[in-house]
Formats: structure tokens, sequence, C-alpha cells
């Protein structure tokens, strides 16, 4: 292969990995909107447009991640919500393959502007489940997600002194984050064990 040919396949295989992409990105369980409330809460809308290989949507579980505490749902017609510890489950009449969805949760969202929260979702069909699990972005079957900004965060409880009384916002530190995660994981624990013990019932 010339240098050139090679440059063009290159070129080729970039184009069809930008589409690809944004195919994902159209497809798949989204977090499509997180609108703050300016009451403290933010309205995540979760949505989705197509089915499990052609089957209708009957249900999503969604996992909430440390630091998001539900407060109320919507959700359209002939669906109904149930809100456990760590996590929120909707069931449904089924959603037929391509028709879009949209789901609402009002919630408390705490943490650092900057923080990406994720959602890890099952979507339950008539025949079939998908995962959407992935907090990798690099994955096939990536988490509904979103990046908190101020806006989007509920006002922390004013500290009475001590250290950290007076700081600004800041990154979170590498600490933080370690902390976050080992609390997220502990709340997808905490939320399977609910949703297991859900279905045994
Ligand atoms: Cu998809």
């Amino acid at each position: 292969m010339t240098r050139s040919a090679r440059a063009a396949a290159a070129l080729g295989l970039a184009a069809l990995l930008t589409v690809a992409g944004a195919q994902g990105a159209a497809a798949h369980v989204l977090l499509e909107t997180a609108t703050p409330n300016g009451d403290g809460t933010t309205t995540l809308t979760f949505s989705f447009e197509h089915g499990c290989d052609g089957a209708p949507t009957t249900g999503l579980d969604v996992t909430l991640p440390a630091g998001v505490e539900a407060v109320s749902t919507s959700q359209p017609e002939g669906w109904a919500a149930e809100q456990g510890p760590g996590a929120v489950r909707w069931e449904g009449t089924p959603v037929a393959d391509g028709t879009p969805a949209r789901f609402e949760l009002v919630a408390r969202v705490t943490g650092t502007a900057g923080q990406a929260f994720w959602f890890p979702t099952t979507q339950t069909c008539t025949t079939d489940s998908y995962d959407w699990i992935d907090t990798d972005p690099a994955g096939g079957h990536p988490a509904p997600s979103f990046v908190a900004t101020t806006a989007t965060l509920a006002p922390r409880p004013v500290a009475l002194g001590g250290p950290g009384a007076t700081s600004g916002p800041a990154g979170a530190s590498l600490a933080q984050t370690l902390a976050a995660a080992a609390a997220a994981s502990l709340a997808a624990a905490a939320a399977g064990t609910w949703y297991l013990a859900r279905r045994r019932a």
C-alpha cells in the first residue's frame, strides 16, 4: 500500500468510527438532560429509542450513584415507578422498538462541579434485556451519565467554621474521587441486593 493509500484508508476508518460513535450516541438508554429546578433539585431525563433487538421495552432499572437521592418521578402513560434505596425501577406497557420514550427523575445531587455521575441501567424487553453499565466511554454499552455543574448540584449545608468552610468550588481531589467511587460501588451493591430481594418477593 502506498503512503497516500494508507492515509486514505486511515481517513476512511476515522470517518466510519465517527459515524458509529454518532449512532451510538443517538441510541441506547441515555441521560438526555439534567435540568436544575431552582429549588436544589435537578430533573434527570432518561430516554431510549429502541428495544432489545426489535423487541418492545417493558422495564428500566436505574442504579443511582452515590450523591444522587431520588425525590420523585414522572413517566409515560401506562408506566409506574418504584423507588428503592439507590435505585429506581420503571415498569409499564410495552414500548415498541423505534418509539422514543422519556422518564424523568427529580433528584438531589450532591458532589463537585465537573464530577461525572453514572447510572448503570438495565433495559428489560419482552424477550430479552440489555445492560447499559459501562462506565468506560469506550465501552459498547455505556451507562447513562451526566457531568454536574454548580447549577445541577444541591447547595451544600453551610459548615460552621472548621477547615474548608470558606473554600470555594474546586476540582475533586484524588481522595475525594476514590471515596466517591467506593461509595458508588457500595450503593450499587445495596441497590442490587434490594432488586434481588424484590425479585424474590
Ligand atoms: Cu442503542
